[in-house]
């Protein structure tokens, strides 16, 4: 491959005005960025023949991602970067009188995601192109992904994001790659000729329509593709009820079949039992599972080899239902008995926990089941009593224990003891959350067949997340370890610290300091708010949650503030702390939360007593493409959930690899980054997982740290009276002294883990005073951040679940 700027520009000219019938000389940035992408697109295409090729004569075990969020982000400049024509696109674009960063900004998220899940999905994708691991990614084609953030009075105010517009230049409609799904109706079961029969009718079918983006790899021409079905109602049908006098029955039919591709639910780690949503899971599993089961009898002519050919991720239990869907065609449609059909079925899935809330633990009423689903209700039916059955001899009679690891239970489903019962491996995504997985939550399920139970740590794509997106942090480590093998093999990192001298050092600094510029540049020229570059930028930067506690960070800014206010001569190292959160639109206590920062950023910014030492921002609509401009600018990283919540976290990673130093709990990632730096170059605090556990069953009461610290009462009591715009959060500190409806007190122990917390941000600030100690610590952060790469968790899925081989050097 290889193209020069002129065979770009040339390519480009032509395309231009093929497709938009335009000249250059009248081309707008939209007609421009559409024309780059597509010229990008061709040779995508191109190159994904040659893979399709390769693949069909291969024969290789495929595998396949499921999940409901794929957060991509922008496209552009990445696919140029992988593609190896970054410099050439950027060249050819001057000369045709366009500067490639107004193109780059032009292009919208694909924000098909909330948040890690659907980030991690989509670094996954990338890393198994560039491993070359024959894979496809499937979700749904949302027409608005997560809701835009504005700040309106302090508070979250959410705008639709019609993203397709010019985002939709990536997408590949295969109409001819239908699928039918269908909904409701009745079922009859019977016997015909010995065999088992199955009837469906009065069903309600809405089509599944592929738009398909393809997934370029780094440095090869391997190109996978993200699969995203949009759901379209079949007309014909519609047309005979307009005669039939079923006239509004018509177009309601038709507004529910496409209601299913309209929006991408935003609540992370807190699913609604919403038949929408149901709707939508059914919906691209069963679009999904048929798609590829088509393929694969067009290819071997029967299904008896199916797990050999395929391995199925399911990512969170979002997707669970392609197990009984697959059961399903095995069963009615190819006619297999109930045990062949599970053999199948159960050596082609696996599953991916991401979180252990309690909360989040997806379960469904059976009646929405039954009417929605009502032959998948009789094969969950058939597969949970058949699992209960095995539990009650195992467990003798223990119905407790039944209970608990039942998948039909109480009137719901429980979408995760399926997973747990039908999968053929089960990973948590930090050691520490694997072993929960194990100890706690799935604890009887690991002791009847702990093989099944692995970990594999998070990793991201550290091509977007450090060369692309910090190109002189890049250029710097490839000087200094002679070559850019590191960006193939992450590994390699650790070259930079062997061979850094003081001089690599002290450019480190320098490249932050560019980078935080840069950062307060371009913020400068989007709201006019100038940013002190002279102080740590310390960030904040994730979903707004309870257990994540930004409440946390905002008390003790409050303290900082309280004891500027009480002494100007105080003496602290100078900040700037940013909050970049989203909330969902219905969690009440994650908008105070919001409101809370907003009312404190503003008292503390117009405060003089502040001036150059304390500057509190919220980033308005915290998205993919704004981390990418604020990780290279971040020194401080703010990791302080309590402990044994937080699953992994992946944003931990990206601000490691920038150069940032984190301040964080013993939780998820944390741990492990830990051993990869060593205390002595992260600023730990806080509860242990096991601490937090302990305190849980003893009884914790959040009301003692309170009436024991002047310090904590000045801090609660100020959240409570409010800041300069006189709104008062009563209900933050009610419930961190008294509990929500009933609930505990504080449960995410803020209260208790305050006091450490304060002298790790004061031991942080002490040490950014020495500048050069500071920068050594972020080297070494940098160069020990390698084992987080997507390409090492990816290798694991592919070694431990998959089965499958991946690309030699
Ligand atoms: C489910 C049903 C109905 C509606 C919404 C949902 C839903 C949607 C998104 C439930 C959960 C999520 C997202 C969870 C998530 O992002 N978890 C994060 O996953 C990361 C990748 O593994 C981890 O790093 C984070 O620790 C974990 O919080």
């Amino acid at each position: 491959m290889g193209y020069t700027s002129k065979q770009l520009s040339k390519l480009m000219v032509d395309k231009l005005r093929r497709t938009f019938g335009r000249d250059v000389s009248e081309a707008t940035d939209a007609d421009m960025f559409q024309t780059c992408a597509l010229v990008l697109r061709d040779i995508m295409s191109a190159n994904r023949v040659e893979t399709r090729e390769k693949n069909q004569k291969n024969n290789v075990r495929q595998v396949h991602y499921l999940s409901l969020e794929f957060l991509m982000g922008r496209s552009l400049e990445k696919n140029a970067f992988n593609l190896g024509v970054l410099p050439q696109l950027k060249a050819a674009l001057k000369e045709l009188g366009f500067e490639a960063s107004d193109l780059f900004e032009l292009e919208p998220d694909a924000g098909l995601g909330n948040g890690g899940l659907g980030r991690l999905a989509a670094c996954y994708l990338e890393s198994m192109s560039t491993q070359e691991i024959p894979a496809t990614g499937y979700s749904i084609c949302y027409e608005l992904g997560l809701f835009k953030q504005k700040i309106v009075d302090g508070e979250q105010v959410e705008l639709p994001d019609h993203w397709l517009n010019l985002g939709g230049s990536w997408l590949v409609t295969r109409p001819e790659d239908t699928e039918e799904v269908h909904f409701g109706g009745q079922v009859e079961v019977g016997f015909e000729n010995g065999r088992h029969v199955v009837r469906h009718s009065g069903y309600t079918t809405v089509l599944a329509v592929p738009r398909d983006m393809k997934i370029a790899g780094y440095k090869t021409t391997f190109t996978n593709r993200l699969r995203l079905w949009d759901a379209k109602s079949p007309t014909p049908v519609d047309l005979s009820r307009f005669s039939s006098g079923e006239y509004v029955k018509a177009v309601e039919d038709k507004a529910m079949a496409e209601a299913i591709a309209k929006v991408l639910y935003p609540e992370d780690n807190h699913p609604e039992g919403k038949m929408l949503r149901l709707r939508q899971q059914y919906f691209f599993v069963s679009a999904t599972i048929q798609s590829i089961v088509r393929k694969h009898k067009a290819k071997y002519g029967t299904l008896r080899n199916f797990h050999e050919k395929h391995a199925i991720q399911i990512n969170d239990t979002h997707p669970t239902l392609v197990i009984p869907e697959l059961m399903r065609i095995l069963l009615d449609e190819e006619g297999y008995n109930w045990d062949d059909a599970w053999y199948i079925t159960t050596h082609t899935v696996s599953y991916t926990n991401h979180t252990v809330l309690a909360e989040a633990l997806e379960r469904w009423p059976q009646d929405l089941i039954i009417n929605l689903l009502p032959r998948i209700w009789l094969i969950l039916d058939e597969i949970s009593q058949k699992y209960q059955r095995q539990l009650e001899r195992e467990f003798h009679g223990d119905m407790d224990r039944v209970g608990r690891n039942a998948i039909i239970w109480g009137g719901q489903v429980r979408m995760a003891n399926l997973c747990v019962c039908a999968c053929q491996a089960i990973n948590g995504v930090s050691a520490l959350h694997s072993d929960i997985l194990k100890n706690d939550v799935f604890n009887d399920a690991y002791r009847r067949t702990p093989k099944k139970f692995l970990n594999v740590t998070n990793g991201i794509d550290h091509r977007r997340w450090l060369a692309q997106i910090n190109p002189q942090l890049d250029e710097l480590i490839r000087d200094v370890i002679g070559s850019d093998d590191y960006l193939l093999h992450p590994e390699q990192m650790k070259q930079f610290e062997k061979k850094a001298t003081a001089a690599t050092v002290k450019r480190l600094g320098e490249i932050k300091k560019a980078n935080k510029v840069a950062f307060a540049n371009w913020y400068a020229k989007e709201t006019g708010i100038v940013l002190n570059t002279d102080a740590m930028f310390d960030v904040q930067a994730k979903r707004l949650h309870e257990y994540k506690r930004q409440l946390l960070n905002a008390m003790h800014i409050i303290y900082l503030y309280q004891r500027l206010k009480d002494d100007p001569n105080f003496e602290m190292t100078p900040r700037v702390y940013l909050f970049g959160a989203k909330a969902a639109p219905g969690y009440v206590m994650a908008k105070h939360i919001i409101h809370l920062i907003n009312s404190l950023a503003a008292t503390v910014n117009a405060d003089p007593v502040c001036k150059d030492k304390l500057q509190v921002i919220f980033l308005e609509n915290y998205r993919v493409s704004l981390a990418e401009k604020l990780m290279p600018a971040a020194e401080l990283s703010e990791q302080i959930s309590t402990a044994g919540k937080e699953a992994s976290g992946t944003g931990n990673m990206k601000f490691m690899m920038n150069g940032a130093l984190t301040i964080g709990t013993l939780d998820g990632a944390n741990v492990e980054m830990c051993q990869q730096v060593k205390e002595e170059n992260m600023f730990l605090f806080g509860l242990t997982a096991d601490q937090v556990d302990a305190r849980v069953r003893s009884g914790y009461h959040s009301y003692e740290y309170y009436s024991q610290s002047e310090t904590l009462k000045h801090i609660l009591d100020q959240i409570a009276k409010g800041f300069d715009d006189g709104v008062g959060y009563i209900d933050i500190v009610n419930s961190l002294l008294f509990g929500q409806n009933g609930g505990m007190a504080d449960q995410y122990f803020l209260l208790a883990d305050f006091e450490s917390y304060r002298a790790a941000q004061a031991l942080a600030g002490r040490t950014y005073l020495d500048q050069k100690k500071w920068n050594q610590m972020a080297l070494i952060n940098i160069a020990r951040s390698g084992i987080f790469a997507a390409d090492r968790a990816v290798a694991e899925y592919a070694k431990n679940i998959w089965k499958v081989p991946v690309r030699k050097a």
